[in-house]
């Protein structure tokens, strides 16, 4: 038998070349993000019933999250122009891929991120990348502005969301959803934080049925955490509060983005508790094997508040983004799970533990 390089999957710039701003072949900087698994839910009917849920698990990407397939070309074009430094303010997940991408890249990375308010995850992977860690006193939207106001003055180029190559790469998540299912669903529900994914996916849909490529469009259903929810509210949010660190956003870069999703495909912005937020977490590792961090749950949350608001019905496809893996946020994790059984190195006790 002969081997084969058939089928090898070399990230998002090449795998949708035709559909991206032009990227020079030698100014290509990938970890081979993207391809990621659309996973069928199937221990759920008790809460959700007959409709088909099927888990975008964007955990899996090479730094964890979503962020991979922005930063895939944000770097990229960076390289392209000669730039020699990326700058981004995060609350965690941004901030690893940057650095990831940079390190890849042979640039330097300066991440702002609130101080104490990140995930352990995040900070180590930051870190270990060699990047500049800012710890800001101050939140993320506060951070942001600053790197604005750096990037229009010193030769570093910004990398996050505002940079429209992060919304372009973003946006083949919505493609891969639209090749698995072989059309694009009739929900797609998602976190939102800055929201620069939800613009992304309602971007990629856009696109595929305007090439003919599929002929629906799904609602867009973007989902705050209750505590940090300008949106939904309609005015900033001072002092965003949730356990999902990754969505503590009070003032979303895309806000406008978001809104037009949700008219345009006519579907809407909510928000959900953080008990929700928790309860959804529990369940898609517990019950489906997919460990995804806080914020990402925040997209079943919906999804199990829309089936109980009779939005939703059985047969219809739903799809939700879970953005970030799991191992992200070890703290929540052990805070929120079930204790581990502290027992004798002995045998006899450890089998009456084990209920045998
Ligand atoms: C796991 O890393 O904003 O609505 O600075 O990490 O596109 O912002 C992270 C956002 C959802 C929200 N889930 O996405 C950052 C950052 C996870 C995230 C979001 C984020 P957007």
């Amino acid at each position: 038998m002969q081997l084969t390089r058939k089928g090898l999957w070399e990230g998002v710039i090449r795998g949708y070349r035709e559909f991206l701003p032009r990227v020079n072949d030698e100014s290509i900087v990938t970890l081979k993000e993207g391809n990621t698994p659309l996973i069928e839910a199937v221990n759920l009917k008790d809460i959700l019933g007959d409709i088909r849920l099927l888990l975008k698990y964007e955990g899996v990407n090479p730094t964890g999250s979503f962020k991979d397939r922005g930063m895939t070309m944000a770097v990229s074009g960076a390289k392209q122009e000669g730039s020699q430094a990326v700058i981004c303010a995060s609350t965690g997940n941004t901030s690893a891929s940057a650095a990831a991408y940079a390190a890849k890249a042979s640039m330097k990375a300066f991440v702002l991120v609130p101080e104490g308010a990140i995930a352990k995850g995040k900070l180590s992977q930051a870190m270990m990348h060699g990047a500049m860690v800012l710890e800001v006193k101050g939140s993320f939207d506060e951070a942001l502005a600053i790197v604005i106001e750096i990037t229009a003055n010193y030769p570093v180029t910004m990398v996050n969301s505002l940079n429209p190559l992060r919304i372009e790469g973003q946006k083949t998540a919505a493609f891969e959803v639209c090749e698995h299912l072989g059309h694009a669903p009739t929900y797609h529900f998602i976190p939102v934080g800055n929201a620069g994914n939800i613009t992304a996916y309602w971007k990629g849909y856009k696109e595929y049925r305007s090439k003919g490529i599929t002929s629906n469009l799904p609602k867009m259903m973007g989902f705050q955490a209750e505590g940090a929810a300008p949106i939904v509210r309609g005015e900033p949010v001072t002092d965003p509060r949730t356990v999902a660190s990754a969505i503590r956003i009070g003032n979303p870069a895309s806000w406008k983005g978001a809104l037009e999703a949700r008219d345009e495909s006519e579907g809407t912005i909510d928000m959900v508790s953080d008990e929700e937020i928790l309860e959804a977490y529990g369940l898609l590792s517990s019950r489906e094997g997919v460990f995804c961090e806080p914020a990402s749950a925040a997209s079943l949350a919906g999804v199990i508040k829309k089936k109980k608001e009779d939005v939703l019905s059985d047969g219809d496809t739903v799809v939700c983004t879970l953005t970030g893996h799991g191992l992200k946020d070890p703290d929540i994790a052990i805070e929120t799970a079930r204790e581990p059984v502290k027992v004798a190195a002995d045998i006899d006790k450890i089998v009456e533990v084990m209920g045998f």
